[in-house]
């Protein structure tokens, strides 16, 4: 088994550097400059980008009606071992280039899973070694870890809320591995994402028999991984569809409300992915709403739907007014708790040269480093603020005040409604919100 060198794998690209707005590089940020200060901190510490594994050195660009188009180098070693240290160089290779601090992965990105599972097991720990030098040498670090329990077909009918008990085991065992996987790179989360954690068709399920399986799932990775010291946020990833017809973490609401049955809401926040939202028929920013205003938002899985058709297109960040509206959230919550901005995102399937990545990556970043300053600047030189403050006026004094103190009951406010009479309607101002966000764009 050959070791494999340090071989350039993006040739002809050299470190992606700030070089602000009025640059024409297309390979240099506009709007992302790491040590630029924003609210206090630097936009690197705010942001937190990582790199996906998965799309990023693994992806190639397969889709149901053609195989991939992408020829990555590292793929041409047959040995599975070589194959994976080839990928490992080259991830290190282009996280470094963009000047990024962390990367994201599952289980069997780092290299490709045996045909048993003692077999999985001891490549896992050959690259995890070797992926632990490459980290050492770099500096870049590991946001989060996580298992693919969807792809292989032992997990058609589900992982953990699998009928049957020795594929819920099985997930057991590999998500055991990919745990130790995690801290031995000392990852700062771990993340689950249910892929195929709901159903096809209810006649055949049993759900609460599947919830009570998958919060007890929970529960007992939880319980191990603390055991071993690990300090990290656990993050549960909402989808609603995609691959099974439903799937049991459908939205940021269903997975609080899940967290707070099980149990599990001081150990695990949210990991909220835009195309997800979408699927969900949310925005992004509602998501982040929703977590935030339970002390759960985590991380984010950054990427874009299509709004015009239905699924999980995974596409580089570029819409600056659905970013904006996001960070707006992100400042008002202090930032994420434990997380990042990791790049779930793809480049298209006719993308197919070595400097396409760099583009997608760059643009995404430069879309939320924008939309932080956007954001920023409207907290702190617009009217947004004070406009807000003004709709709920009524409860900052008087009998609105003593209602948020939870000091009137229902006569009171029988009373209070029969002195007040008719009352004048009070304008949303929605169009005029909307114009602020415009003028600071
Ligand atoms: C799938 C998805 C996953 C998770 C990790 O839609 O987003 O890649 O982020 O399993
Ligand atoms: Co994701």
């Amino acid at each position: 088994m050959a070791l494999i060198g340090n071989k350039e794998y993006y040739k002809g690209i050299g470190e992606i550097r700030f070089e602000g707005k009025e640059s024409d590089n297309p390979l240099a940020f506009k709007y992302y400059n790491p040590e630029h200060m924003v609210a206090g901190k630097t936009m690197r510490d705010h942001l937190r980008f990582a790199v996906a594994y998965w799309h990023t050195f693994c992806g190639v660009g397969a889709d149901p009606f053609g195989p991939g188009t992408q020829n990555f180098p590292w793929d041409d070693h047959s040995d599975a071992i070589d194959a994976a240290k080839a990928k490992a160089d080259a991830a290190f290779e282009f996280i470094t280039k963009m000047g990024f601090d962390y990367f994201c992965f599952h289980d069997y990105d780092l290299i490709r899973e045996g045909d048993s599972f003692s077999e999985s097991e001891k490549r896992l720990t050959t690259i995890v070694d070797y992926i632990k030098e490459k980290k050492k040498a770099s500096g870049v670090k590991l946001l989060w870890g996580t298992a693919n329990c969807f792809s292989n077909p032992r997990y058609m009918n589900g992982a953990s809320t699998n009928p049957d008990f020795n594929v819920l085991a099985r997930a057991g065992g590999q998500i055991k591995l990919a745990l130790d996987a995690t801290m031995a790179l000392d990852g700062e989360n771990y993340v689950f994402w249910g892929g195929r954690e709901g159903y096809m068709s209810l006649l055949n399920t049993d759900m609460k028999r599947e919830l009570d399986h998958m919060g007890r799932f929970l529960a007992t990775a939880r319980d191990y991984a603390r055991k071993q010291g690990f300090k990290g946020t656990f993050f549960i990833e909402p989808k609603p569809m995609e691959p099974m017809k439903h799937q049991y973490d459908f939205d940021a609401a269903t997975v609080v409300g899940f967290l707070h049955q099980y149990g599990l809401q001081d150990d695990f926040k949210l990991n909220l992915e835009v195309n997800h939202a979408t699927l969900a028929s949310h925005t992004m920013q509602h998501e982040m709403e929703v977590a935030a205003a339970h002390g759960m938002l985590g991380s984010i899985d950054a990427n874009r739907g299509d709004y015009q058709n239905g699924w999980d297109t995974d596409q580089f960040p570029n819409n600056i007014t659905e970013v904006t509206e996001a960070m707006l959230t992100f400042l008002k919550a202090g930032g994420l708790q434990g997380g990042g901005i990791n790049f779930d995102a793809k480049i298209r399937r006719n993308s197919t040269d070595m400097d396409d990545v760099f583009h997608a990556h760059i643009g995404g970043a430069d879309t939320f480093a924008r939309a932080l300053l956007i954001a920023d600047k409207i907290m702190t030189s617009s009217s947004y603020n004070a406009l807000r403050k003004k709709r709920y006026q009524s409860f900052d004094s008087g009998k609105g005040k003593e209602y948020e103190l939870g000091k009137l009951d229902l006569n009171d406010l029988y009373e209070i409604a029969r002195s007040n009479g008719e009352l004048e309607l009070q304008s949303g101002k929605q169009e005029l919100f909307e114009n602020i966000i415009n003028q600071y764009i």
